[in-house]
């Protein structure tokens, strides 16, 4: 049928290539350390790889700052490197999703230095604009907007005498896709890659790339100024649709866009054959459960979640989204702290709250999305140091605190830090206890969080009771049971503190799930559900409670029951 679709029928793992294992001792990750893991990534059992980007880059951002879409990073290796793992992947029955970046390029892009020089037929590639005059006859930027890395979003440019905008870095300068040759030149990259045999992609920040009429001013009390305005702007719709009808639609290839803000209201107008074409979004909802309402760099506010809240954004997403649409479940990516950190007990309970994490993964409705690392649970690291960071995100966000007086110093936002940071989900892969745990044979990029003697994947790979083995025996069954792909979700017990508990039933079957999402034992009621369970699925103690009902539920204690 038209709604089985392979891509909600897979397990997608995310790769950040500079720390997944490096083959040739330069301390970064590369392509033919990718190609030698291969065989790692078929035996966990996972369908698809998200390959984050590995296009030449000058790495302001790690990648996300392109200088060239049809070439590869040289620190990663060549399009031959490139060429082998795709073929390596294929040969495992792993499709392979690369990144789309094309809200921005590097400002050591082509197209921006022809720009910057008003070469003909390049001037209007990017925002260019003259800035005001202050009353002192300084130079100020075009309008209010702040960068996501800090600062301004708006950088003078000697050469061309104007300022370009950048919601980025200011080595990413936003491209102007009101320029129809702006849209060729993406349909023709996008194009390119299909051809060249890809599965898809994950296309990142694409909120952002319709910019309204006379950049207005922002007026929210929001970090960065101006995101009301400058995100899910006029125009991206048109834009979408155009690209998909260009490329995507002649292609079987799932795309899953990366949206922050995202309502699930909105997210009706961009899914399915109704909407853009695209096939899923990463929606932040729940990314911001734990943030300031001002944005996720504001130091008060952030740390305490609750259950209830998380669950009822999750079930609005289950339940809320159209037919025709479909769901991207993740907890963590290469921008968000470490799941087991943030969401767990990365202490007493590392090991049963990373397999509940991976539970609730697992057996909600809509594709999972696991982030290298969390397959061993990896943890959150320690900056102790401001040197200790590399993500501009991170560094530019304590810049911007200490210039407006809301810290003295890194120390005062040290905790904050070390709760928030990019940098957590980019320290390198833990592979063995041998020295930097296997990723490098070099100097790492990156230092590795200390903990790899303990927590590494040779460790957890020689141990049956390991967060691997689990995500691995999970993985099977969400194969293995359809009602975990096409079930319809139901939430139990929508307002305990404690518990999530929800089915999933298709046609005469139904999977109970029951996690205790605390570090204290919970009883859960005699009434949970009237039927009494047929077999234990999967659960994260040796000796799960026959039948929920009436039971003591120990510390993040997850079971799947088939009733
Ligand atoms: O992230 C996009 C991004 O950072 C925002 O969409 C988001 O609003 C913000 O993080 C909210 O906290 C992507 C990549 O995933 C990231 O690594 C890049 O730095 C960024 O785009 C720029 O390419």
């Amino acid at each position: 049928s038209p709604d089985h679709q392979w891509w909600k029928e897979a397990v997608v793992y995310q790769i950040y290539p500079r720390s997944f294992n490096d083959s040739d001792g330069d301390g970064v990750g590369d392509l033919q350390g990718i190609t030698e893991r291969v065989e790692y990534l078929a035996d966990l059992g996972v369908d698809v790889i998200w390959l984050c980007p590995v296009y030449d880059s000058p790495n302001a951002d790690n990648g996300y700052d392109i200088g060239d879409y049809r070439s590869i990073m040289p620190e990663f290796g060549t399009m031959a490197d490139w060429e082998a793992l795709l073929a390596e992947l294929h040969a495992h029955d792993i499709r392979l999703l690369m990144d789309l970046v094309v809200n921005h390029t590097s400002d050591e892009h082509e197209w921006f230095q022809r720009s910057r020089r008003r070469e003909d037929g390049y001037e209007d590639y990017y925002y260019w604009r003259d800035g005001d005059v202050d009353e002192d006859g300084e130079p100020v930027p075009p309008n209010n907007w702040g960068s996501f890395m800090g600062g301004s979003a708006w950088t003078y440019d000697e050469l061309r005498e104007q300022w370009y905008l950048h919601l980025f870095d200011e080595k990413q300068p936003d491209l102007n896709w009101r320029n129809p040759d702006v849209r060729d030149e993406v349909a023709s990259l996008v194009e390119w890659w299909l051809e060249k045999g890809i599965d898809g992609f994950r296309i990142d920040a694409i909120n952002y790339i319709s910019k309204p009429e006379g950049l207005p001013d922002g007026t929210a009390d929001r970090e960065p100024k101006g995101v009301e305005v400058f995100s899910h702007g006029p125009r991206i719709h048109d834009y979408l649709r155009e690209l998909y009808d260009r490329t995507f639609a002649n292609y079987d290839v799932l795309t899953v866009a990366e949206m922050s803000d995202t309502t699930v209201d909105m997210a009706g107008d961009y899914l399915g054959e109704d909407g853009d074409g695209l096939d899923m979004i990463f929606h932040f909802e729940h990314m911001d459960v734990d943030i300031s309402p001002r944005g996720r760099f504001d130091p008060d506010g952030w740390g305490e979640w609750s259950l209830p809240e998380f669950k009822e954004i999750m079930t609005r997403w289950q339940t809320e989204l159209g037919e025709d649409a479909w769901n991207a479940q993740y907890l963590g990516n290469h921008d968000q702290p470490r799941i087991v950190s943030r969401f767990g007990d990365d202490e007493e309970y590392r090991v049963e709250s990373a397999k509940l994490l991976a539970t609730f993964l697992m057996t909600v409705r809509g594709t999972p999305f696991v982030y290298q690392g969390e397959e061993i649970g990896m943890t959150n690291d320690d900056f102790e140091r401001l040197e200790d960071l590399d993500d501009p995100m991170t560094v530019g966000a304590i810049e911007d605190l200490i210039d407006a007086g809301r810290a003295d110093s890194y120390e005062d936002l040290r905790a904050f830090v070390n709760y928030v940071s990019r940098d957590h989900a980019r320290t390198p892969m833990q592979w063995s206890d041998a020295a930097n745990a296997g990723f490098t044979t070099g100097e790492p990029w990156l230092a590795l969080n200390e903990n790899y003697p303990e927590i590494n994947v040779e460790a957890a790979r020689a141990d049956e009771d390991s967060v691997w083995n689990y995500y691995r025996r999970l993985i099977d069954l969400r194969h293995d049971e359809e009602v975990l792909v096409y079930g319809e979700y139901e939430l139990l017990l929508p307002d305990h503190e404690q518990l999530y508990a929800y089915t999933r039933t298709l046609d005469d079957e139904t999977v109970l799930v029951v996690l205790n999402w605390s570090g204290e034992s919970v009883a859960v009621d005699a009434d949970l559900v009237e039927e009494s369970p047929t077999a234990v699925l999967r659960s994260n103690y040796d000796d799960a409670p026959a039948v929920p009902s009436g039971q003591e539920f120990r510390p993040y204690e997850a079971v799947v029951y088939r009733l």
